[in-house]
């Protein structure tokens, strides 16, 4: 089969593109035709790296690995960074909505692992690490719903981070225009800043939308007991998206952290696979669990839902 697979929901006209590589989603066209993810027009398809764009997912860890660790496990962990499968006979295009699902066994990972780590081809083996990822999508009039699970199929518990890096498209280069791109709905989350970490610890005041400015790179950590994500999010054109997510580990909900970002200018004429003039065209909002999940144990699975209603 190819790489990348459009599936269409026949009634609404909906759709969305999805490479094997990473199982990142590339593409969720709207039924009045918009496109409501970004990629970089400088994004590899060609498996060199993670895509630049679309959904890409990140797992086990979110960001580099711990400092002092020893791991050299890339940034943003494995899931993004190998060939997915499509499951066989899972494309599907019905009345209520159409759909697939590919899934990634560590097993069969041939990059991302890094050494050092729990993850590594070595102390996998002994560890008795293992998982199996599944990505299903599902698009409908209304919405796209990206429910990535992880099954500990090993001997042992293990902690991980999850996330979906989304970047949604922002329409007329308005991202720095705080009218016309803003993301509404993280009041109470106490804000990790990654440009000026001055601003750490601050909690986001509710009446105050999230906007860019430049570099923007925000964690928006859960308020207690938030176990839902619900934010708005102003994308150009006077148009405004909304996103939910939620997350669950061994069937207990769990609540979801949000990241905001943004390369701003100077960055993104850094980025090998960022159109330099681009940053004016996207906002990741990216919903993950970030905080202290709990050990995923043996036979369970943890499993973080996002869903973007495009009206
Ligand atoms: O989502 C925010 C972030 O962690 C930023 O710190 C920035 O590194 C971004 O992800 C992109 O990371 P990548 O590894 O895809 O270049």
């Amino acid at each position: 089969m190819s790489d990348v697979q459009t599936i269409t929901h026949s009634k609404s006209g909906a759709s969305f593109r999805i490479h094997r590589f990473g199982a990142t989603v590339l593409s969720y066209k709207s039924p009045d035709g918009r496109e409501n993810l970004f990629v970089s027009r400088d994004a590899k398809l060609d498996g060199s790296k993670a895509i630049r764009g679309g959904i890409p997912l990140v797992f086990p860890i979110f960001g580099p690995p711990k400092e002092g660790s020893g791991s050299t496990m890339p940034q943003h962990g494995f899931a993004r960074n190998n060939v997915w499968t499509v499951k066989p006979g899972s494309a599907h295009d019905e009345d209520s909505h159409a759909g697939v699902a590919l899934t990634l066994d560590l097993t069969d990972t041939k990059a991302g692992r890094g050494e050092n780590n729990p993850w590594s081809e070595s102390q996998a083996k002994t560890d008795g690490t293992g998982c199996r990822l599944t990505l299903d999508v599902k698009v409908d009039a209304t919405s796209l719903t990206t429910n990535l699970v992880v099954e500990n199929t090993g001997t042992d518990g293990f902690d991980f981070n999850m996330l979906q890096h989304t970047y949604l498209a922002v329409d007329g280069r308005a991202a720095e225009d705080k009218d016309q791109c803003h993301v509404h709905g993280l009041g109470g989350y106490s804000i990790i800043d990654k440009v000026d970490s001055s601003k750490s610890g601050a909690t986001q005041s509710y009446d105050e939308d999230v906007t860019i400015s430049g570099m923007v790179d925000k964690v928006h950590i859960h308020p207690e007991g938030h176990n839902t994500l619900k934010v708005k999010v102003g994308v150009g054109g006077g148009k405004a998206v909304r996103l939910e997510a939620y997350g669950e580990v061994a069937d207990s909900p769990v609540p979801v952290s949000c990241v905001v970002w943004n390369p701003g200018k100077d960055a993104a004429t850094k980025m090998g696979d960022f159109g330099d003039d681009q940053y004016q065209d996207m906002i990741c909002v990216e919903p993950g669990l970030l905080g202290h999940e709990p050990v995923l144990p043996p036979g369970k699975e943890a499993r973080l839902t996002q869903i973007i209603f495009s009206s």
